[in-house]
């Protein structure tokens, strides 16, 4: 479908910013998955030489599936580059993360590049963050506690379920997703966040993004901050 199209396009354009010889951070989610897509086809193609460190299990399994090497933090401690998608991305390019439970290791391995690179379809731009609930990983201990401090910020935290249970990340833990409706400043409820003992990290990427691909019917839309 269209979307899908999107997605595939603004992969394969942010596969044209990866140089032959990079360590590349590798992000999660459906438009991720084209970006690790498009890195196969080129080391197939034209024989580009690079690594990758996946920020999911699931992208590990990907970057396996279509060919692309992966290194890890104990051999490469600097990426070159770090692509992934976003759920809002607004226009300070700040963004909410997490729709797909990942936030944690994306936010590592977004640090731990020199550019990060977001590619989202049109649908993912707003005006103000927020009308997409902020995931939340938090420490299954004392996790009702910890939702309770959530609260007090004002939003009503949901614990993201699967199958029946509470969904439990790849580092072990929850995502409580908070529906704030609209965030009037995103650095400063991070800050809120992040002081609340039981909260691991946030949703937010604050000040993280140097450039978004995005994707609309017209075509791929390239914008630096
Ligand atoms: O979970 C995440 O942070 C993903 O990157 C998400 O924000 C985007 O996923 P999508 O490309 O499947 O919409």
């Amino acid at each position: 479908n269209t979307q899908e199209q999107l997605k595939k396009a603004v992969g394969e354009k942010a596969a044209s910013f990866v140089q032959d010889g990079m360590k590349v951070g590798l992000g999660s989610g459906s438009t991720v998955y084209w970006l690790v897509h498009a890195l196969g086809e080129r080391i197939k193609e034209e024989g580009i030489q690079i690594e990758g460190i996946p920020s999911s299990i699931q992208t590990g399994a990907w970057a396996k599936e279509f060919g692309v090497p992966l290194t890890n933090f104990a051999e490469t401690k600097e990426l070159d580059i770090t692509i992934d998608g976003a759920d809002e991305v607004d226009p300070d390019f700040q963004l909410i993360k997490g729709g797909g439970a990942a936030l944690f290791r994306e936010k590592i391995i977004a640090q731990a590049a020199e550019k990060l690179l977001i590619i989202v379809d049109e649908s993912k731009m707003v005006n103000y963050l927020g009308a997409y609930a902020l995931p939340v990983e938090i420490l299954p201990f004392a996790w009702e506690r910890t939702v309770h401090e959530i609260k007090k910020l004002g939003c009503e935290p949901e614990l993201r379920m699967k199958d029946g249970e509470p969904l439990v990340t790849d580092n072990g833990n929850f995502i409580a997703d908070c529906p704030f409706e609209k965030i009037e400043d995103p650095a400063d409820l991070d800050r809120k966040l992040q002081a609340i003992a039981g909260v691991v990290e946030t949703g937010l990427f604050i000040n993280m993004a140097d450039t978004v691909i995005i994707g609309n019917s017209e075509g791929v839309t390239v914008k630096n901050k």
